[in-house]
């Protein structure tokens, strides 16, 4: 299978974690939507990143189906609880916090682009305001634990690091560890892990 995207999205680090963890093998290839060339609209109706094509030509988006799908391929670790509807549903809650953290921090981004005097303050502001109640959020309900859901590594865990680390490169004016100390040691030892420094990485 064929994974495209870019090395900065926030949705294509998560699930480059997810094929990593659970060792999936798959060809990781750079692809901008908007470069000309770019194969991504001519398998994703939407355009979008991330976009895994499966050996058959199927073409899988958008990241939580992705993750999902990659999750049921093997067992190893399982990233999202199959007999436990609560702990799934946690997982899954997990994974929206983190992807409406990165929603938002790109739409702050994509407003902050636009020349100064188009930009939508009130806009802006709503974003960041919901990145920081969800931060807050985070920070709660992670507490002192070492895994985001249960006693080892989920998704929750891969999603939560990609929406962190895309604050590092988009609002690099936050300090979300500052304001959230747990979160500060908890993404320490998650960025110890093969596959967050693969990613990171490039
Ligand atoms: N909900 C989607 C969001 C994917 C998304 O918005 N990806 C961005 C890159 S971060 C994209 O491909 N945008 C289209 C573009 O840049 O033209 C998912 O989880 O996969």
């Amino acid at each position: 299978m064929k994974l495209l995207g870019t090395n900065t999205s926030p949705y294509v680090r998560k699930v480059r974690l997810v094929l990593l963890e659970k060792n999936i093998p798959h060809d990781y290839v750079v692809d901008p939507p908007r470069e000309p060339g770019s194969l991504v609209a001519r398998v994703n109706p939407l355009g979008r990143i991330p976009a895994l094509i499966l050996d058959d030509e199927t073409c899988v988006f958008d990241s939580p189906v992705i993750a999902e799908y990659a999750d049921s391929l093997n067992d190893k670790p399982i990233l999202i609880p199959r007999n436990d509807a609560k702990a799934r549903m946690r997982v899954k809650r997990w994974e929206a916090l983190a992807d409406g953290i990165m929603d938002s921090a790109a739409a702050v981004r994509t407003e902050s682009l636009r020349p100064a005097e188009k930009q939508e303050a009130g806009n802006i502001n709503l974003h960041n305001n919901a990145i920081t109640r969800a931060l807050a959020y985070a920070a709660d309900q992670l507490g002192v634990r070492e895994w985001c859901e249960g006693d080892s590594i989920t998704l929750a865990d891969l999603a939560l690091v990609s929406a962190l680390a895309y604050l590092d490169l988009r609002q690099t004016e936050r300090d979300w560890r500052g304001a959230h100390p747990n979160l500060a040691a908890w993404f320490a030892r998650m960025g110890g892990r093969a596959s967050v420094r693969a990613t990171l990485a490039g």
